[in-house]
């Protein structure tokens, strides 16, 4: 089979007709207002609000720093337990806040922390659970909320790639203390770079507030050790715009999951990951994971195959994040308290998923996949 001509990349941003763009930015070129909570950064503000349906949210420049400042508004202290598989900014702002984490293991099939997990590796010094929403399915909100309240610790959710997903009607971002969302390119919905965070505590959203503003409070007074967290208003521009698209560019994912879907479900060793039962997914990426000894082939070989072929998949979370070597020498981070991740990360694989894929591009990626299996197996 011949490479595609061009790049087959595992994402692609959603992109507005420029001239919408240009006449959104030619409103902020009149008002001579950038950034700092102008008119494009309080617009998209409130509509996110009512997309995500959630009490309060408040805007970042990004997901790191809206992540870093969510720890830092709950006063945390001493270890905090987490995810291995996910992406470095999820532990790196624990290290920001001068905070431990500790890993446990993750569930198979959902790839999120296992609850059980999170039971077992509860200690004098936890102050609180940092759950990831692994390719936006949900965590098990219901058994985590119950161990915090049993244990007294917060819990944040790293809800980066779960932008509108719902589980029972339950909008993702009103679970636990506080959520954040990615708005970087590479996110369903997104403004170039971005993020928010989101809660049900209006004393929390003052703090966000507060805190991506340099904790300044007022002309005199300082009244807390912020940084500047805040979204700009090009980036909020861009944001509205897309925003109006995300409806169809999910429908148009959907559609391509379902021919993934079809193609991979009668084949012995790879399995997509399946949305949960009564849940509304936000379609962000689509994981498979290959089991080499089962399928004949690994997932390295066939990535590789992918490459050659000009479809650029990813290993999303590959290397674990308590393989990086300022995680390593962690007691939760040894190898065998953390057996499902490194099975999983062995055989985890993003495939192409954007609105704009052709159906005759996902087949003949499909067609790559199993060809690799026939030629070697
Ligand atoms: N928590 C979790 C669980 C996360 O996954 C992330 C970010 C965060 C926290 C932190 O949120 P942010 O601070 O980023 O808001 C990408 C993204 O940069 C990152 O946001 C994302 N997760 C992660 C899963 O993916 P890379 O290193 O894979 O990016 P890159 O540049 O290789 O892009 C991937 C592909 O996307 C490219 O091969 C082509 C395509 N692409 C990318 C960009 C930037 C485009 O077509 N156009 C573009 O403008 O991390």
């Amino acid at each position: 089979m011949r490479p595609f001509d061009q790049p087959i990349y595992v994402t692609r941003p959603l992109l507005p007709p420029l001239d919408a763009l240009t006449a959104r930015l030619g409103a902020v070129w009149d008002s001579g207002w950038l950034t700092n909570a102008g008119a494009q950064h309080d617009q998209l503000e409130s509509r996110l609000r009512a997309h995500l349906d959630v009490p309060h949210l408040s805007l970042f420049n990004n997901g790191t720093m809206a992540l870093t400042m969510a720890l830092k508004a709950l006063d945390l202290t001493g270890e905090v337990i987490t995810t291995p598989f996910t992406f470095p900014a999820t532990p790196h702002a624990l290290l920001w806040n001068a905070l431990t984490p500790v890993f446990a293991d993750i569930d198979p099939v959902t790839m999120n922390i296992d609850p059980a997990a999170i039971e077992a590796a509860i200690g004098s010094k936890t102050s609180a659970i940092l759950a990831v929403h692994v390719f936006g399915t949900p965590c098990d909100g219901t058994a985590i909320a119950r161990i915090a309240a049993r244990h007294g610790l917060r819990v944040v959710y790293d809800a980066a790639h779960a932008f509108g997903a719902r589980m029972d009607e339950t909008p993702i971002g009103t679970l636990g203390d506080v959520s954040m969302f990615s708005f970087h390119a590479t996110k369903l919905f997104h403004c170039a770079e971005g993020g928010a965070l989101t809660t049900g505590d209006a004393a929390l959203k003052a703090r966000f507030d507060l805190l991506r503003n340099f904790g300044i409070e007022g002309e005199s007074t300082v009244s807390a050790p912020g940084l500047n967290g805040k979204m700009n208003e090009m980036d909020a521009a861009l944001g509205l715009l897309v925003l109006d698209m995300v409806a169809e560019e999910k429908q148009q994912r959907a559609a391509i999951k379902a021919i993934y879907s079809r193609r991979f479900e009668p084949i012995d060793g790879i399995t997509a990951l399946r949305d949960v039962a009564n849940f509304t997914s936000s379609q962000q990426y689509m994981a498979i994971r290959i089991d080499g000894n089962r399928f004949g082939v690994t997932r390295d070989e066939i990535y590789d195959r992918l490459r050659r072929h000009n479809v650029i998949a990813r290993k999303y979370f590959a290397p674990l994040c308590s393989t990086f070597p300022h995680f390593e020498n962690l007691p939760s981070a040894r190898r065998e308290n953390l057996p499902v991740a490194h099975r999983v990360v062995d055989e985890i694989l993003c495939l192409p998923l954007y609105g704009a894929l052709t159906p005759d591009t996902v087949e003949r990626i499909c067609d790559i996949v199993e060809g690799a299996s026939f030629s070697c197996g």
